[in-house]
């Protein structure tokens, strides 16, 4: 499986666990990987799963420029990809070997191509620990997942709270319109989470039927609105965009190695 690694640069002033690096001069990312490069546009924020253990390490090739926070999983698998200076091995910022990620939660961040010139580090409890990179970015315009998990924040102030989420960080963000799909209007990921009466993040079955149906349409038949690939059709944008990202320092190319199944019966 081949992914964007999309940077999302964490803002000063840093959370509590991070402060050890505010006199560091690298920039420091939430990296993570998605499949729809062209619909960075309509970032609202950040997923991390609140308990899945995150790593926080140096990145950006032998010179080692960049700090990056990802599974630790996806770290190794990183490692192996020209992200670490010395292939297979991660080098862990000292002290943030392990991050959890409510100890991120509330984090300001620059999102590239965002609508938004600061989103934040939001929960979100179907994140799954072995895929990507437990970082998923946020556009609920596109993904009913993200569209339904921004809901449950909105609209349950003790989930909020339970979090340490304010107000801010979540009230002030609406999906964005940046594809059109014929029949599905241009906003697909909301307009089948109405459809299908979805009303929470942990509606498994009928998430997965509406992602389904917008991944089909909205990559095939869906136009962009915005961004310099407007007018053109969501398929033909992907690349061109993604390209236009790795060459601004914005993204980079990961490939996830295909899981090995492990039977029983041999
Ligand atoms: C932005 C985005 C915009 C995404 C969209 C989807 C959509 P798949 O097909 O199941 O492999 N994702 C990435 N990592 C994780 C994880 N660890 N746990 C849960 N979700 C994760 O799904 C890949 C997509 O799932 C990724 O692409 C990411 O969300 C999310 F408009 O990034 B995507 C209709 C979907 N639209």
């Amino acid at each position: 499986q081949e992914y964007t690694l999309i940077k999302l640069r964490v803002l000063k002033p840093y959370p509590a666990k991070l402060k050890s690096l505010e006199a560091d001069a690298r920039p420091v990312f939430l990296v993570a990987a998605t499949l729809r490069p062209e619909t960075m546009y309509g970032q609202t924020n950040c997923y991390l799963h609140p308990d899945i253990k995150y790593s926080a390490f140096y990145a950006g090739g032998a010179k080692e420029g960049e700090i990056f926070i990802a599974t630790t999983r996806s770290a190794r698998n990183m490692s192996y990809q020209g992200f670490s200076a010395e292939d297979g091995k991660v080098k862990a910022v000292s002290g943030l070997e392990t991050v959890m990620g409510h100890e991120l939660l509330g984090a300001a961040l620059s999102a590239p191509l965002s609508h938004y010139d600061k989103v934040y580090a939001l929960p979100m409890l179907t994140i799954k620990d072995d895929k990507g990179t437990g970082v998923v970015t946020s556009v609920p315009s596109d993904a009913p997942d993200d569209y339904a998990a921004l809901m449950d924040l909105k609209r349950k102030k003790p989930l909020r709270e339970k979090y340490g989420i304010t107000d801010e960080m979540v009230l002030p963000f609406e999906p964005v319109p940046i594809i059109d799909i014929a029949d599905y209007g241009n906003l697909a990921a909301v307009f089948m989470c109405e459809k299908l009466k979805i009303q929470s993040q942990n509606e498994k079955d009928k998430l997965e039927e509406a992602k389904k149906e917008v991944y089909l349409k909205g990559f095939y038949e869906g136009v962009m609105l915005v961004g310099e690939c407007k007018g053109q059709k969501t398929a033909d944008a992907k690349k061109i965009i993604q390209e236009r990202m790795i060459a601004k320092g914005e993204a980079c190319k990961y490939v996830e190695p295909e899981k090995k199944v492990i039977s029983r019966s041999g």
